[in-house]
């Protein structure tokens, strides 16, 4: 096997409309003048409007960990269309996406059984956090309307997201228009303990105790719900200490505070089990999902409440004719979507590819952690089938030298995300381990070639 290389080059007849285009968390201005274009997708490779094939290091962003190019999800998509290409989402349902509620449902921890739609990672943060705070209204104690989350958290880029979330970029234009009451714990990656460690570090469980103190200074009876990633994934997959999500679980119990795992990016297998509450073996209240339900093909996400949560919106005092919860969005359950999120479950099942996420992730860790020592990385991380690299910033430009890793790596055939100056990987599941071992060759190389800033 073998990854192109080339020069960094869009096809001009790709980039009509570029000066009309406003991209997302994208440095729009470089942008214009270097833009970057994909044209087409098949297994674990995106092709370039220029012709290069680029291995996908972080499947799509994060969302593609089938590959591209499914026959099945093909397929599944064209037959859809074909036989109900739209239900109205409110007062009325379709076979597909009652089956797909049952069939999350049935891979969710035990008691996580009620399942609400949404169409990305944001709505369904913004969707958990309203059925937090209805949840206690709902109970008598609609005093408790603070969320809290922890800093380096991402949780999309809703109102409640941006909110509970913990990356100040994110937050500091909107400060004035957060949600009211919002504090947030620390985070929980410390170099000095745990620098190069390899899947969860042993330091850092007591950080969950800063909960207590929250629960201290604003009253348990203030608080709703914590939210937390399993792994922080948007910032450089942080992973947790042994046993710190288990203190939150129950500290967040014996408060009476809901627990939400916001798994839109470790759902669906990344982390080598279904979910990461069963990877860690904590049951949170209510899960987020997103991407991978989907393999990216069509936006889904949605919400994974507890039996409980869901009782008691169903108990209010009203008629049934009545809506429990004032909330929902036109394309909740699309068909589109139900019918990929089928063809998702079925060739992750068929595949057995949750398992061999599980059994790649040592090939990723053991080809990452190889590469301690290359000039200026300062941290390597891994966790299940995901992992990252801190690299020191060239003096007075931060980012930059992510970015131009980011360039070079792109010119040897590997596609990498990187965000400040950390790179994160998340192969696709399909990947093998040559294509692990080539990809940890590249990232040698670039990074030795951005030792100095060039
Ligand atoms: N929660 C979590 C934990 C996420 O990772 C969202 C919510 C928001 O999802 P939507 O679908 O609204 O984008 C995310 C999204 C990256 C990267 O490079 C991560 C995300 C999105 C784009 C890039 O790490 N996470
Ligand atoms: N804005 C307007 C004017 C609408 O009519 C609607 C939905 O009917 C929305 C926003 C919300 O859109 P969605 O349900 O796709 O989130």
């Amino acid at each position: 096997m073998h990854f192109d290389s080339a020069t960094e080059t869009a096809n001009p007849a790709t980039l009509e409309g570029l000066p009309s285009a406003w991209l997302p968390f994208t440095s729009n201005r470089y942008f214009q003048q270097h833009p970057k274009i994909v044209v087409g997708a098949q297994g674990a490779y995106y092709q370039t409007s220029d012709g290069r094939q680029l291995f996908d290091a972080l499947s799509g962003l994060w969302c593609c960990p089938l590959g591209h190019g499914h026959p099945k999800i093909v397929e599944a998509l064209r037959h859809q269309a074909a036989t109900l290409d739209y239900a109205p989402a409110f007062q009325l349902a379709h076979p597909g996406s009652l089956k797909l509620a049952g069939r999350i449902a049935d891979l969710a921890p035990a008691g996580l059984n009620r399942v609400f739609f949404a169409n990305s990672g944001s709505e369904s943060v913004d969707t958990a956090i309203k059925m937090a705070i209805g949840y206690h209204r709902l109970r008598g104690e609609g005093g408790r309307y603070r969320i809290i989350g922890r800093e380096r958290g991402y949780h999309g880029v809703g109102f409640g997201g941006i909110s509970a979330g913990g990356m100040v970029a994110n937050r500091k234009m909107f400060g004035s228009v957060m949600l009211p009451g919002v504090d947030h714990l620390p985070h929980t990656w410390s170099p000095a303990h745990m620098a190069f460690s390899k899947g969860q570090p042993t330091w850092g469980a007591h950080l969950a105790d800063e909960l207590e103190r929250l629960v201290a200074l604003h009253d348990a009876s203030t608080i709703a719900a914590v939210i937390v990633e399993p792994v922080q994934g948007s910032t450089g997959v942080l992973v947790p200490p042994v046993g710190y999500l288990q203190k939150l679980r129950e500290i967040c119990t014996r408060h009476g505070i809901l627990l939400i795992f916001d798994e839109v990016i470790t759902g669906f297998g990344r982390l080598g089990t279904p979910f990461g509450a069963q990877r860690f073996d904590v049951t949170p209240d209510l899960i987020t999902f997103a991407k991978g339900i989907t393999n990216g093909t069509v936006p889904m996400g949605g919400v994974i409440a507890s039996q409980t949560l869901y009782d008691t919106f169903m108990g209010v005092n009203a008629p049934d004719y009545a809506v429990e919860f004032m909330h929902g969005y036109t394309y909740s359950g699309h068909p589109l979507a139900a019918a990929v999120g089928h063809a998702v479950l079925d060739i992750l099942h068929a595949d057995g590819l949750i398992e061999r996420a599980a059994s790649l992730s040592t090939v990723l860790e053991d080809g990452l952690h190889s590469l301690q020592g290359e000039p200026g990385i300062t941290d390597i991380r891994n966790f299940g089938f995901c992992g990252a690299i801190d690299l020191a910033p060239w003096e007075g430009q931060p980012g930059r030298r992510a970015m131009t890793v980011f360039e070079m790596a792109m010119q040897q055939g590997l596609l990498l995300r990187f965000t400040g100056d950390t790179l994160a990987m998340g192969p696709p599941f399909i990947a093998t381990p040559d294509e692990l071992h080539r990809m940890v060759d590249v990232l040698r190389d670039v990074v030795r070639r951005t030792a100095h800033p060039c």
